[in-house]
């Protein structure tokens, strides 16, 4: 918008005489408040699995998850270093979960996800119901939800954790409190949620005033099994492939208030048109190889790697094997703001 304005000598005396008085120009800072595009600090990156999930070994040695309350190492964005952000409203982190460790139950205001990317068969207990988690799974802690999560399987479990956390602390929303109580009470039976809210179906008077899914797990059997009955159709988006969105049966809103998830099929060889929103976005294959190109960088992937999409930077995806990516953003937020944007670079 507007240019830097010239600096006098007045003009400087000035600035400091309104300083003192908790005062400052608005002509000194416009053009980096109001930008003509999203002008972030978020930084398109990678993480390679394989790398996390050695140091994350080496955190089992160090710290239970009891000591640690959470034993997470946090995906820091390369642009937002000390922030504890993935992207600039979001916070992401690789958990894990050793045979025996108990993360003892607590519940805050911040929604978390979990996408599950190691192991089979641990669990974690949400709002009184416990589910056993695999590869690919989707699994939703809601806002004040009390969790606590175990595993007493003979692997070590790895999941990647989606939580609003800059988001809450942008509106300083933030509630938190520990259980008396390191386990809940197990008080309904496993996959309750799903068989009463995951058949397309709700009792006929059904209220509720939370905005999440009362569907907390999702499982990648059911996704995977939507993804391959498109897939017969070749219903491809030359942006996305086949893209599907996660939804709450309740209203058909995104499955949580804050944070969409998204689940989308490549197949071998295909490679997408550019496209570019304004939600950052993290995204992370569970099957496949390929690469994606993201501004002017090239980031090769394959299962479990973790990548960042900073806002509105072009982007492409190539897959070298049919791939399945799993996506999250806070486009639910943006969008119920009237603030989202994307822009299709289709032929
Ligand atoms: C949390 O509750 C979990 O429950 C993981 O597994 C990561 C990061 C910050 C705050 C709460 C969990 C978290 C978290």
């Amino acid at each position: 918008m507007t240019q830097a304005v010239q600096k006098t000598p007045e003009r400087e005396a000035f600035y400091r005489k309104i300083d003192g008085q908790n005062l400052s120009a608005l002509w000194n800072v416009l053009g980096d408040l109001v930008t003509p595009q999203p002008k972030s600090a978020c930084r398109a990156h990678i993480w390679q699995f394989d790398a996390i999930r050695s140091y994350m070994m080496e955190a089992g040695q160090l710290i239970t998850a009891k000591e640690a309350e959470r034993r997470v190492l946090i995906l820091e964005n390369p642009g937002l270093r000390g922030e504890s952000k993935v992207t600039t409203s979001l916070y992401a982190g690789v958990q894990l979960v050793t045979p025996g460790d108990v993360a003892p139950a607590h519940r805050h205001t911040q929604s978390a996800l979990r996408f599950i990317l190691e192991g089979k068969g641990a669990y974690t207990t949400v709002a009184g119901e416990r589910t056993n988690m695999e590869p690919g799974d989707f699994v939703i802690t809601p806002s004040m939800a009390w969790h606590d999560h175990g595993n007493e399987t003979s692997e070590p479990m790895f999941w990647l954790d989606g939580l609003d956390i800059p988001l809450v602390q942008f509106l300083d929303a933030s509630f938190a409190e520990s259980a008396n109580d390191e386990q809940q009470a197990v008080s309904r039976p496993s996959g309750d949620s799903y068989a009463r809210y995951g058949k397309n179906l709700l009792p006929v008077d059904h209220r509720t005033s939370s905005r999440t899914s009362p569907v907390f797990n999702y499982p990648y059997a059911y996704t995977r099994e939507a993804l391959e009955a498109a897939k017969r159709t070749e219903e491809w988006d030359p942006c996305h492939g086949l893209k599907l969105r996660y939804t709450n049966p309740v209203s058909g809103d995104f499955a949580m208030p804050t944070i969409g998830t998204f689940m989308q099929l490549l197949p071998k060889g295909f490679r997408t048109a550019r496209y570019r929103s304004t939600d950052a976005t993290v995204m992370v294959p569970i099957e496949g190889r390929g690469r994606s190109r993201i501004g002017d960088q090239t980031f090769e992937w394959g299962p479990r790697d973790i990548f960042v999409i900073p806002s509105w930077a072009w982007v492409t995806h190539e897959a070298d094997q049919e791939a399945v990516l799993f996506s999250f953003s806070d486009r639910p937020v943006q969008q119920k703001l009237d603030l989202f944007r994307e822009h299709r670079d289709a032929a």
